[in-house]
């Protein structure tokens, strides 16, 4: 495909309810919008990257600034085969890879119209029902976060993850376990622990953990083996997968028993699907993490859940959970079983509400060839 022009742009959207982790609150998201124009088709791409450089070292600013000045310019006239072809020819900038992975996925995205076929097809997707969780972050009380589980459990959701920190964890996890004792219940720490306290981390093990995710530094894979030797609760790291041969050093050296696969934080769907491919081989379980997506980072999610290792409920839930009103039409919605129906249609099988993101824009550039 020839691609004539790559535009930029930042949209504002701000959450139903504020976000918190071990890192801090969101209540607004700045998001990178990356769109591929290819042949008359658009393929849209969403970056991950927070607000802050927080959750890892990228942010808005500094996609917007690797996209503008290297990865746009790279691409913008030039004739590309494919998703793929793109991840091969991504400029050697180091690292950035939510800011490529916009990109890339923008290629996908507009392959997978060009060919006509379902996104989700294109990336060698099986599944059709994919299982939704949900992610629910730190609340200013217990009675609020007890409240919030419930409702998410009466939607149908099949699996509850809770964001821990040291002061919000065991108490927390008392409480729900007095309340749910059987449901599947998960926590993510984002790297809030240190190898120091395994005395309290073994703690843990007594609520039946589905998992606990990165507890320990989000630059570290050993320490996380020596961890998990100390655990019956398995463990699934998400900050420390940057690539497949870090999915492939963490099962070698048993750091994990579990992974989760972010498109932003693997640099796009090429290197998701690798990801993915070195845990199947070795017969452990991934699921889709999630960045609080808009509708066109949930799209791509949604269609990277349907590879076939993706046995485990995804933090992939409903539009209506983070926006008032989502960018694409129709809204991702989760049946009373807790599951997204994948669509059959060509492309990313939701339709971009480009009124909407034109007033929600702040600033927008277009990049020729
Ligand atoms: O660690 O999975 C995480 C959100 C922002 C940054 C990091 C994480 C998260 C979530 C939210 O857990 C998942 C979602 O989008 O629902
Ligand atoms: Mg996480």
């Amino acid at each position: 495909m020839r691609i004539e022009a790559i535009t930029l742009r930042e949209i504002r959207m701000p959450l139903v309810h504020f976000f918190e982790t071990s890192f801090g609150r969101t209540t607004e998201r700045r998001i990178l919008l990356v769109t591929v124009h290819a042949e008359g088709v658009n393929g849209w791409g969403e970056c991950t990257a927070g607000e802050h450089p927080f959750y890892c070292e990228e942010s808005t600013d500094t996609a917007w600034y690797v996209l503008r000045e290297y990865l746009a310019p790279a691409f913008a006239g030039k004739d590309l085969a494919s998703g793929r072809e793109a991840a091969l020819r991504m400029p050697a900038v180091r690292m950035h890879r939510m800011a490529k992975a916009a990109l890339e996925n923008a290629v996908w995205d507009a392959e997978a119209q060009l060919k006509q076929v379902p996104l989700w097809k294109l990336v060698g997707g099986t599944r059709k029902e994919l299982a939704a969780g949900v992610s629910i972050g730190i609340q200013e009380g217990h009675e609020q976060l007890l409240e919030k589980i419930a409702v998410e459990l009466a939607a149908g959701y099949q699996r509850i993850k809770v964001k821990v920190k040291p002061g919000w964890d065991l108490e927390v996890l008392e409480k729900i376990r007095a309340a749910w004792p059987w449901i599947l219940l998960s926590c993510d720490a984002n790297s809030a622990y240190t190898l120091d306290q395994v005395a309290h981390l073994k703690q843990f093990d007594q609520f039946r953990l589905l998992m606990i995710e990165q507890p320990l530094w989000s630059d570290e894979i050993f320490l996380h083996a020596l961890l998990q030797h100390e655990l019956t609760t398995s463990l699934c790291l998400d900050e420390s997968i940057l690539n497949a041969r870090h999915a492939l050093a963490a099962i070698e050296l048993k750091a994990c028993r579990i992974l989760n696969v972010k498109l932003g934080r693997v640099g796009g769907f090429s290197e998701a699907i690798r990801v993915h491919d070195v845990a199947l081989a070795a017969e452990i379980p991934v699921w889709c993490g999630g960045m609080l997506e808009s509708g066109i980072g949930r799209a791509h999610n949604l269609a990277l859940s349907t590879l076939t290792g993706f046995s485990l409920p995804g933090d992939v839930s409903a539009s209506a959970r983070y926006w008032r009103e989502d960018i694409i039409e129709p809204e991702v919605t989760v049946s009373g079983q807790g599951t997204i129906a994948v669509s059959d249609e060509a492309g990313r099988g939701y339709a971009i509400k480009e009124d909407l993101i034109e007033r929600l824009t702040v600033r927008k550039e277009t990049i020729r060839g």
